[in-house]
């Protein structure tokens, strides 16, 4: 089963078939039992062309006000490219150390209003010189603490902030636009297994400029994991989303320009499309009404 978020209401999907919902988001992805909750719902059944329409023109991330924090450092691949990032600065070790601990390296990545959804834009930021997408399975747990969904993340990261120093993960992880999720929440029988495959491509003016797949089998630790470390002191009234770590990097040469298409796809749930772009300026004069209101 599916849940998509659009400007008209939730859309049930249920194998081939659709069903508008007029529930609160917040409300319904919080229900115990939200599987077999989903299986009364099969009312309002909605045609194909208007379920198209809804999860084409008016499709929303799937998010109410659930926060969004992410995992680091929990794939081989992640650990390796960060010391490379961190050589010059000498905190190449600091990843090693993550990587072996107990404790994973959570942070928090967003709020919910600087979420993006399929096919809206995420930004680079531009006193970033290296940047890149972080393909992620990403958990919705309720907020009873139970993983409750999959989607899929984009974790937009810059490696030339974090590789300054690695004090600067929050300027590299946490700006505008900077998260994205979707296309939908899957809400499946039982948890994706080890061979579920995560793919990312990124395009550039119609060429495809990186091309790759891997395996949610190969994280280190397990979503439980993750989930015991981030619920232990936190109470998250809406659930939370948790994006679990990327374990897809481009090669050390390549940085994302602005209008490069990214597609990140997991088996079962879907593919994210984002377009990258810059922050648009601010317009001359605003900053002056700032200091005027004050
Ligand atoms: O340590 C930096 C963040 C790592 C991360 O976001 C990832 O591994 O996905
Ligand atoms: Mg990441």
């Amino acid at each position: 089963m599916k849940l998509y978020n659009t400007v008209k209401g939730i859309v049930l999907q249920v194998q081939d078939k659709f069903y508008l919902l007029n529930d609160d988001w917040d409300e319904l992805v919080n229900r115990t039992g939200l599987r077999n909750y989903l299986g009364t719902r099969l009312e309002a059944v909605i045609g194909d062309s208007d379920a198209l329409q809804l999860l084409t023109e008016e499709l929303l991330s799937p998010i109410g006000n659930q926060e969004v924090w992410a995992a680091g450092v929990t794939y081989l691949r992640s650990r390796d490219a960060r010391k490379e990032e961190a050589a010059a600065s000498g905190g190449a070790d600091l990843y090693d150390k993550v990587y072996e601990a107990d404790r994973p390296e959570l942070f928090f990545k967003s709020l919910p209003h600087r979420v993006q959804g399929h096919n809206q834009d995420v930004h680079i930021r531009r006193d970033s010189s290296w940047n890149v997408p972080e393909p992620e399975c990403t958990l919705f747990i309720n907020s009873g603490g139970d993983i409750a969904g999959y989607t899929i993340g984009n974790d937009m990261s810059s490696r030339s902030i974090e590789g300054e120093n690695a004090l600067y993960l929050p300027q590299a992880k946490v700006y505008e636009k900077s998260a994205s999720i979707g296309p939908c929440l899957l809400i499946p029988e039982s948890e994706p297994g080890p061979d579920t495959v995560i793919a990312m491509r990124i395009i550039r003016d119609g060429r495809i400029m990186y091309d790759d797949k891997t395996s949610i089998g190969r994280m280190k630790r397990s979503f439980t994991e993750l989930v015991n470390y981030l619920y232990s002191e936190f109470d998250f009234p809406h659930g939370a989303y948790l994006m679990t770590g990327t374990c897809l990097v481009p090669s050390n040469d390549f940085t994302l320009a602005e209008n490069d298409v990214v597609e990140i796809s997991i088996d079962g749930i879907g593919m994210l499309r984002n377009r990258v772009v810059y922050k648009r300026q601010q317009a001359a004069g605003s900053g002056q009404q700032m200091q005027q209101r004050q």
